[in-house]
């Protein structure tokens, strides 16, 4: 998660902007934690994974009876009486009149009006109910597990700021009403807890995504809650006298007939709308009160018994903002986890190195921004580092993780903390590259912090160049993961327009024909498009119908910085497959010369564009030309049974 998204007010959302980037820098400068001498424990399901995220509110609305009210917003008095759910289908930037109604007189500045006043109140229905309907379109996609951004129940959009989690978001299931009486009537002992309409719809979910042979994977925030959560609430009546005084950091405390006393406390990253829990005094761990109420949650959708029967229960969890909370708390937690089920992925956000991190805290593995969105970033799409480079950064990056961990990385190039892999290709000449520093990734991508970010749909260039970004995260070694609707054809800027309603294949979009000053534009079509779902598919079926790219190992050869091309060997014990990529502008040859590639008969079993090119024999191994921007795979000998490895000499880099 980040900052962006849980901004409370107009003038601190503007102040934590600018706030921003020291605070990153201050977090990424953290030393990393001390390795521990067992590798991560690692399941085997998740390196055969192709991931698909949802962010559950904008993905599908299955149910409109059970929309979000105006009483279930954070703050219902920030928004008119008039207040109503968005359309699923207008134009993302045009405006509904209450959310104009704020509005200041200079229409100039964009973080006064359309960012401001009414897009993070917007509600657009999204349920449980939308996912069951759509289960058989992700089958057909070819993806095999989900990972649902948080689910349970919080009050805003993005439910970072949770009021419960023992409870599915109510507005979510078929009941709200009765969710949130049920809900009201529980605290923090699971005696007290009861299985609400939403938690037996989700229940319902997971037995029908396992049926078609889904893994489900959902957000834990236990870093902090919303200030509705129960515990928050009391604390905030009761104070002192609270019996969760200990569960928060309060800095100071409101004294009964003291007007000048306030109640004040530690919120995530200075967020008053996010209470951090308290740790221990020695800070090796989450206070007992809190610590406890994890576990217990942990347990209940792990190993769910309802209604005194085992009930299938989630594959695992992605830890939001895990590297805030010290390895003691995670390895315990880690450890508990896979007591209640062993095969269990448990996978931790951070943005930086992480190899020591997911080591020595117990995860499977982490969300790989660092060794895979960033170098892809560089070359892939912002042809920015040379060939060369991108090949290196790749295997250093990726050979500091413990081999366990290596497979079940989860390979994304975008998240609903980015803005999407579309305009990220249609802004990379935007990215100032300093000399000496990292490949620049989710920084100032959105019009509030550059004006001359473009919104603009994908050009066919730039759909080319996300086929070769999503053949090559198809293909590498990690499990790629799919932001929804990236495979529809969807773009957008960083958070908030990251998270526009999916685009499905039944519904008709207006035009994309203002801008967020209310400006128009170049009308752009954002409906569905075939075009891209198909290439998904036929990504994502190659990587499944070749186990080799979920387990082989990985080499790069010969990358040519002046024509921009390389090549990358996948090779497993009954299969080898080369995949040769092109960035350039230029056709170019791509030689497969590597003296450990003694291939009799290989073919050519995909492109990213054009006709299949043609493998011809070279006095070194064997050579493919290929058009501008465009990746094409090789499969070299398939036997059965080792041979294929047994026929190849082993490489001192052949490594995962
Ligand atoms: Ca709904």
């Amino acid at each position: 998660m980040q900052t962006s998204q849980v901004l409370p007010t107009p003038a601190k959302r503007h102040k934590l902007l600018l706030t921003f980037n020291f605070l990153l820098l201050t977090f990424l400068s953290r030393l990393a934690a001390p390795a521990s001498p067992s590798p991560s424990p690692s399941p085997d399901w998740p390196a055969h994974a192709v991931w698909y995220q949802i962010f559950p509110e904008r993905f599908r609305n299955g149910d409109p009876s059970n929309d979000p009210t105006r009483d279930s917003l954070e703050d219902p008095s920030y928004v008119p009486k008039d207040w109503q759910v968005s359309s699923w289908t207008m134009d993302w930037y045009s405006r509904a009149p209450w959310e104009t109604v704020q509005d200041g007189a200079d229409q100039s500045d964009i973080a006064d009006n359309f960012y401001n006043h009414g897009v993070f109140d917007r509600r657009y229905g999204g349920d449980l109910q939308g996912v069951l309907d759509k289960l058989g379109y992700l089958h057909d996609l070819g993806v095999n597990a989900i990972y649902f951004n948080p689910i349970f129940y919080a009050r805003s959009l993005h439910k970072y700021d949770g009021s419960s989690l023992q409870h599915i978001d109510p507005y979510m299931g078929p009941d709200p009403k009765g969710d949130l009486a049920l809900i009201a009537s529980e605290n923090e002992d699971p005696a007290s807890w009861h299985w609400s309409a939403a938690d037996r719809l989700f229940l319902k979910l997971i037995v029908e995504a396992h049926r078609r042979g889904f893994h489900v994977l959902v957000d834990g925030v236990f870093n902090h809650t919303g200030r509705d959560f129960f515990a928050f609430r009391d604390l905030k009546a009761n104070q002192q006298a609270s019996r969760y005084k200990d569960w928060y950091v309060v800095t100071s405390w409101a004294k009964p007939g003291d007007p000048n006393s306030k109640f004040t406390y530690k919120g995530w990253w200075g967020h008053d709308t996010l209470p951090v829990f308290a740790a221990t005094a020695d800070k090796t761990d989450i206070a007992p009160g809190p610590r406890q109420y994890i576990w217990n949650v942990t347990k209940r959708w792990l190993r769910p018994v309802v209604d005194g029967q085992p009930a299938q229960g989630i594959d695992g969890y992605r830890l939001d903002a895990a590297d805030e909370r010290p390895a003691k708390f995670w390895t315990a937690w880690n450890d508990y986890v896979r007591t209640l089920n062993p095969d269990a992925y448990t996978c931790g956000e951070t943005w930086k190195p992480a190899s020591q991190f997911v080591a020595a805290d117990g995860f499977s593995a982490c969300m790989n921004y660092f060794a895979f969105a960033f170098p892809v970033k560089g070359f892939l799409i912002d042809d920015r580092i040379p060939a060369s480079r991108f090949a290196s950064l790749l295997d250093s990056r990726r050979e500091a993780f413990q081999p366990g961990a290596i497979p079940v990385l989860q390979n994304l190039v975008d998240s609903h903390d980015t803005d999407r892999l579309a305009s990220m290709i249609v802004n990379r000449n935007l990215p100032k590259y300093p000399p000496d520093g990292d490949i620049p990734y989710d920084d100032k991508n959105d019009v509030r912090s550059n004006a001359a970010y473009d919104l603009r749909k994908p050009d066919a260039t730039a759909r080319a160049i996300q086929r070769l970004v999503v053949l090559f995260q198809m293909t590498y070694l990690g499990a790629p993961v799919v932001y929804y609707g990236d495979e529809a054809g969807m773009w957008g800027a960083h958070d908030p327009d990251c998270r526009m309603p999916m685009v499905w294949k039944d519904l008709k979009f207006d035009p994309q024909s203002i801008d967020p000053r209310g400006k128009p534009r170049h009308p752009d079509n954002p409906n569905f498009d075939p075009a891209i779902f198909a290439f998904y598919k036929s990504a994502i079926a190659l990587r499944n119908a070749h186990p080799v790219l979920a387990t082989g190992s990985v080499r790069f050869l010969s990358p040519d910085d002046k024509s921009q091309t390389l090549a990358m060997l996948r090779a497993g014990s009954d299969e080898d497959v080369v995949v040769a990529i092109n960035r350039s502008d230029s056709p170019r040859v791509i030689r497969i010369a590597d003296p450990l590639l003694n291939w009799s008969s290989p073919k050519v079993l995909m492109t990213t564009r054009g006709k299949l090119p043609t493998l011809t024999r070279d006095p070194a191994g064997w050579q493919l030309k290929l058009p501008p921007l465009t990746a094409a795979v090789c499969q070299g000998p398939v036997a059965p049974s080792g041979q294929v490895a047994a026929a190849r000499p082993p490489a001192k880099n052949d490594a995962h």
